[in-house]
């Protein structure tokens, strides 16, 4: 088969990309909306660059402030894409599940393109959807982050512009995305694996500023599987998601601008942060390795710390999940409301945390997550109670 044949498989790539040519052709008002974390920007980026590459001017560029507005489509941006008059949107990294914005915009005239890699539901979005884990997609792997099916989105848009090998340059972006959505990448069979073996290359190379910044900031020479990410060490990828989408200079920023100065500050900035926040779960994560060998065999760690840091909770306990494959529960005091803890749970295979959580809902405020991870609240009135039902429910598992 050949590799356009092959593409193709992709269920409605062909229409996507017919229906971005007849925009350009008609020179229409397009938009690309991407999620905030570094796979959406990753892929944001990727396709907004090769849009300009291949002739669009004034592309609406969309990266929304998650902290403040949420994921997926929100307002403002709703807003800022019809008084834009967009007839194209192109969203990158969700959409999959976003029914009624979806709606919303066709009624408004508004096409939409969702490039995504998030499990379907029975229903399905208007638009053109590309996502290979939909029903009736042929394409034989299926484990691309949203920043990989962008490029094989743009590899298409490459070959009916007679560019077939645009895509290759944006495998720097990709490789960032594969290693920060972990997906899958070490079966010989993974695309993401020969992508990364080809990703490395192109990124060692990369002129862009903002990672050249920021490399130099780390002390790395370069990129390597070494410290692209480490649990325990300083990391390429750490440095960039703990960034987050709610700082004055943007991941978009970072990958595309040209201010050497400004990166620069940006890029010590990033370093700082990654380390004071790594340095901080690092001391949490001990302090659950200490409980686990006191008591060894509750079936679970529960811990409260009152780090001031953002995302030492949940960081901890993915880490102490996948070092120990215990469960683990940790809280801190909610910034909002003072009587009011807010915890993050982690658990192996096995355990259900929707199970254990529905077990103990009445000392529960809220709670949400999957089978292994979830969030939760309680007032702390209601802690030892919750604590106490933990304790039974795992002594009735062993
Ligand atoms: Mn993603």
């Amino acid at each position: 088969m050949t590799i356009t044949k092959k593409l193709y498989l992709i269920k409605n790539l062909k229409k996507a990309v017919e229906r971005v040519m007849l925009a350009k052709k008609k020179n229409e008002k397009i938009a690309v909306w991407g999620d905030y974390d570094p796979d959406g920007t990753c892929g944001a980026t990727i396709l907004y660059e090769a849009l300009e590459a291949i002739g669009f001017k004034n592309i609406l560029l969309i990266l929304p402030d998650n902290e403040k507005y949420g994921r997926g489509f929100t307002e403002p941006s709703i807003s800022k894409v019809l008084k834009n008059k967009t007839k194209l949107l192109i969203a990158v990294d969700f959409g999959t599940t976003e029914f009624d914005q979806a709606k919303y915009f066709k009624k408004k005239g508004v096409d939409l393109i969702i490039l995504d890699h998030h499990l379907t539901r029975k229903q399905l979005p208007q638009g053109i959807l590309i996502n290979v884990k939909q029903k009736g997609d042929r394409y034989p792997f299926k484990e691309f982050s949203g920043a990989g099916i962008a490029l094989k989105f743009v590899q298409a848009l490459g070959v009916a512009c007679g560019k077939s090998n645009l895509w290759k340059q944006w495998l720097d972006l990709v490789t960032i995305a594969i290693v920060a959505d972990r997906v899958e990448r070490y079966s010989k069979k993974s695309e993401n694996l020969s992508l990364l073996n080809q990703g490395f290359k192109v990124f060692n190379k990369t002129s862009r500023l903002g990672i050249k910044m920021l490399l130099r900031e780390l002390h790395f020479k370069k990129l390597t599987r070494q410290n692209i990410y480490h649990p325990f060490k300083r990391s390429f990828v750490e440095a960039l998601e703990l960034w987050g989408s709610h700082r004055e200079t943007s991941l978009f920023k970072i990958f595309t601008g040209t201010d050497k100065k400004e990166l620069q500050v940006v890029a010590k900035k990033m370093v700082k942060v990654s380390d004071a926040i790594r340095k901080e779960t690092l001391r949490v994560f001990h302090e659950a390795e200490q409980h686990l060998k006191k008591h060894p065999n509750d079936g679970f760690v529960f811990l409260q710390h009152e780090s001031k840091l953002p995302t030492v909770t949940s960081r901890t306990a993915g880490l102490f999940k996948d070092m120990h494959a215990v469960p683990i529960f940790i809280v801190k005091t909610s910034k909002l409301d003072k009587r009011l803890l807010r915890g993050s749970a982690r658990a192996p295979d096995g355990v259900n945390l929707v199970e254990v959580l529905d077990h103990c809902k009445k000392y529960l405020k809220n709670y949400g997550g999957h089978k292994p991870a979830a969030g939760f609240a309680l007032y702390k009135e209601n802690l030892n109670d919750f604590k106490g039902c933990l304790e039974k429910y795992f002594n009735q598992k062993i």
